[in-house]
């Protein structure tokens, strides 16, 4: 037998990729500014640049297409999706928007009453932290002390560290915390899970100091998964009863449905049951977002969404998801590449800074072998580093990621086991020539979110 999780669904509908040829992938490179998020995907083989939207959706879920309700004003299909969120929640209000930064920005300014606040995560993810910081106030981030050290074995490298939260909270006084966001999974590190042990720490001392608490659940429901595989005590329990439990913890549920929601547009605001944050919310998405009952998506795309968010939480569908990405994982393990051990629930994350140390950080040493995997293999994957990070908002110096990441991104339901052979197989060739692999400068720098549109230069 063999010890994968087998896929449980078969293949309806296929959509052809190919590889165009070296010389080709050279020239596509050099056009895009060494930047693959500027690639146009026809030239890309096998995108792992996100999980994103990304993702193959259920026969059920274009079925439901078909019975979208367009009613800009109280459409049928908002209500479904709404008791569909009700029911996985357990909260009062559900709005819907455009995707996950449509949530950040309707939200977090809502909580930012004055001038000098922070807000508190385990780590912020990047939109996050540009919606906290467009809001006025400032991120900062407290996960573990094993969080970034990618030998440390532990079950929950997503955690936060509670000591460093509480000494957060007392050096700007509880006034100044504007939330606590719990990224579950937590990206950044990796896609590594939070404990429901740690999470019930951090709300209980967020409900001690009376701030507000925030779950960033882009991915809650392979959070949930990891906590029933790892965490003592939850073995018998069913993913709903575990996201339930989670969800309990927070007062706010914020989600990039792209993930967890297995669509490839839309996002979610539930909040338990604070009525005027609900108000201001309401009237803060009617300008930026849309009418509250279809918040920037079209009823059939809210159709879509609540069947599913029903579907990512089955088991037998997360087990083969989880594997998927171990699969391929221990592949580059057993070749020798420094990936974040354990693997997390998205994607396969390598450690280039250790890999290429003769790149510095502000040559972005993740980018570059990025650049070499696509000459390689046509295989797209993305930098979690130094460029993602950008430049410190009061200094701007050129901020140092903890880690300089290159995340391979598995897409939900969407390739083949053959598929992670032959991205192994790229990945083997382009580590074998890591030493000569040389690093980028900027001949165009973005001044926001600069990873998306800047241009590079390899240097000689
Ligand atoms: C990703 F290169 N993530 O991981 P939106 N919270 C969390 C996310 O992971 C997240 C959002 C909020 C993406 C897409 C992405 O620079 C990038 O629906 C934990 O993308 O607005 C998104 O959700 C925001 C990729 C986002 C990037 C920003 O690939």
């Amino acid at each position: 037998m063999t010890p994968y999780a087998m896929p449980p669904y078969r293949i309806k509908m296929v959509e052809p990729i190919r590889l165009i040829p070296k010389e080709d992938r050279v020239l596509r490179l050099k056009e895009a500014g060494y930047n693959p998020f500027k690639l146009r995907s026809e030239d890309v083989f096998i995108d792992l640049l996100t999980d994103s939207g990304t993702g193959a959706m259920s026969d059920a879920q274009w079925g439901a297409l078909m019975q979208g309700d367009e009613a800009y004003a109280g459409s049928r299909s908002f209500y479904r999706l709404e008791a569909a969120v009700k029911e996985i929640t357990g909260y009062r209000y559900v709005m819907p928007v455009h995707q996950g930064r449509g949530a950040e920005q309707v939200v977090l300014p809502l909580l930012v009453k004055h001038p000098g606040m922070i807000f508190l995560s385990n780590t912020h993810f990047d939109t996050t932290r540009a919606h906290v910081e467009i809001a006025g106030a400032r991120a900062v981030d407290a996960p573990c002390k094993e969080a970034f050290d990618i030998a440390a074995n532990i079950p929950f490298k997503g955690d936060f560290d509670l000591g460093l939260l509480e000494a957060q909270i007392r050096r700007v006084g509880k006034e100044n915390v504007a939330g606590i966001i719990m990224t579950v999974t937590n990206n950044s590190a990796g896609g590594q899970p939070v404990s429901l042990s740690n999470l019930r720490a951090v709300s209980e001392l967020a409900k001690r100091y009376g701030i507000c608490r925030i779950i960033d659940g882009a991915r809650y429901a392979e959070n949930a998964y990891f906590i029933k595989q790892r965490e003592p005590g939850y073995e018998n329990a069913t993913i709903r009863q575990i996201a339930r439990e989670m969800f309990e913890l927070a007062d706010v549920f914020l989600m990039s449905s792209k993930k967890d929601g297995l669509v490839n547009i839309g996002g979610l605001i539930a909040i338990k049951e604070d009525e005027t944050l609900f108000r201001m919310a309401q009237t803060r998405i009617v300008p930026y977002e849309g009418f509250p009952t279809y918040g920037g998506l079209a009823g059939r795309d809210m159709e879509a969404l609540a069947v599913g968010l029903n579907e990512a939480l089955e088991e037998s569908y997360l087990a083969y998801r989880i594997d998927e990405v171990r699969y391929l994982g221990e592949k580059l393990r057993a070749l020798g590449v420094p990936i974040q051990y354990p693997i997390g629930g998205h994607a396969v994350f390598v450690d280039c800074g250790s890999m290429c140390p003769q790149i510095p950080f502000d040559q972005f040493p993740a980018q570059a072998v990025c650049n070499a995997l696509y000459l390689e293999g046509g295989v797209r994957a993305v930098e979690i580093g130094s460029l993602l990070l950008g430049r410190d908002p009061d200094t701007n110096e050129n901020k140092k990621a903890p880690l300089e990441l290159l995340r391979l991104t598995i897409p939900r339901r969407t390739y083949t086991f053959q598929h992670w052979d032959y991205v192994a197989e790229a990945f083997a060739k382009v580590y074998a020539m890591r030493s000569r692999i040389k690093g980028l400068r900027f001949d165009y720098e973005s001044p926001v979110l600069r990873h998306f549109t800047s241009t590079f230069r390899p240097i000689e």
